[in-house]
């Protein structure tokens, strides 16, 4: 039986990689083989696209450079980490995918969400993830949290504006596909955030 695929998206500082242990240790205490990978990244290779995108750059990035890399480091993750892992029953954890494509070049970037979905067939074929966590939560408190952790990447010198979209499309993309999403508040405190995803994924 193939593995499942599972994503966590969110804005900046909702909790994905505080979550991502819980999860990790839900599917562990169930003897779930199971994988835990990012975006962009995920294979050394991938990687390196992922310093690119993160670093910041003397040179202006043009927001179409910025999406193919994101497609190139997915397709590569997807050939090398994914689709095998999937293939040989391993369920897979990917803190980000293409939902934040969506929501960070579509949206964010205004590059509009038909250029995303033309490489997302290209890249994925007919791969979706089978539950994707959506911890939503005011950018206000997200980017508070994320700065009080230190040093800013590329994306989180962003303004408020760009995170208000970012947001605005993940809650567009979760209601018009509620099968496959989860929205979980993350302003409750971690005990209650980590309640509901155990809710959704005992649902999977
Ligand atoms: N990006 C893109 O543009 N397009 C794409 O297609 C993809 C990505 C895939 C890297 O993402 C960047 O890539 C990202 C979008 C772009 N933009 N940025 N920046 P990333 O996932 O590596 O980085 P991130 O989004 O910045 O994640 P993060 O800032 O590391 O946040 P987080 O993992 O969601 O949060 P956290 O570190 O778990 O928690 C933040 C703090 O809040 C921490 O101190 C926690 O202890 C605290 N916390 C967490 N939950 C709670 C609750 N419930 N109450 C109180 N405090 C909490």
């Amino acid at each position: 039986m193939p593995g499942r695929f599972i994503t966590i998206e969110g804005g900046e500082g909702v909790g994905k990689t505080t979550n991502i242990t819980y999860i990790r240790e839900w599917l562990q205490s169930r003897g779930i083989p199971h994988l835990v990978t990012r975006e962009p990244g995920g294979t050394p290779y991938a990687e390196k696209i992922r310093g690119l995108l993160l670093e910041h750059q003397e040179e202006r990035v043009d927001a179409v450079a910025e999406l193919l890399l994101i497609f190139a480091s997915r397709a590569q993750h997807l050939a090398r980490c994914i689709r095998p892992a999937l293939a040989r029953g391993t369920w897979v954890v990917c803190d980000r995918f293409t939902d934040a494509t969506y929501a960070y070049q579509g949206a964010g970037r205004q590059l509009g969400m038909d250029k995303v979905a033309t490489l997302e067939q290209m890249v994925q074929g007919d791969l979706r993830p089978d539950l994707t966590l959506v911890l939503d939560i005011d950018p206000r408190e997200g980017l508070r949290r994320a700065r009080a952790r230190g040093d800013l990447d590329r994306f989180e010198t962003e303004q408020l504006a760009f995170f208000e979209s970012v947001r605005r499309a993940y809650l567009e993309l979760a209601a018009a596909h509620p099968d496959r999403y989860a929205v979980i508040d993350a302003a409750q405190p971690l005990d209650e955030v980590q309640r509901a995803i155990a809710g959704a994924l005992e649902a999977l």
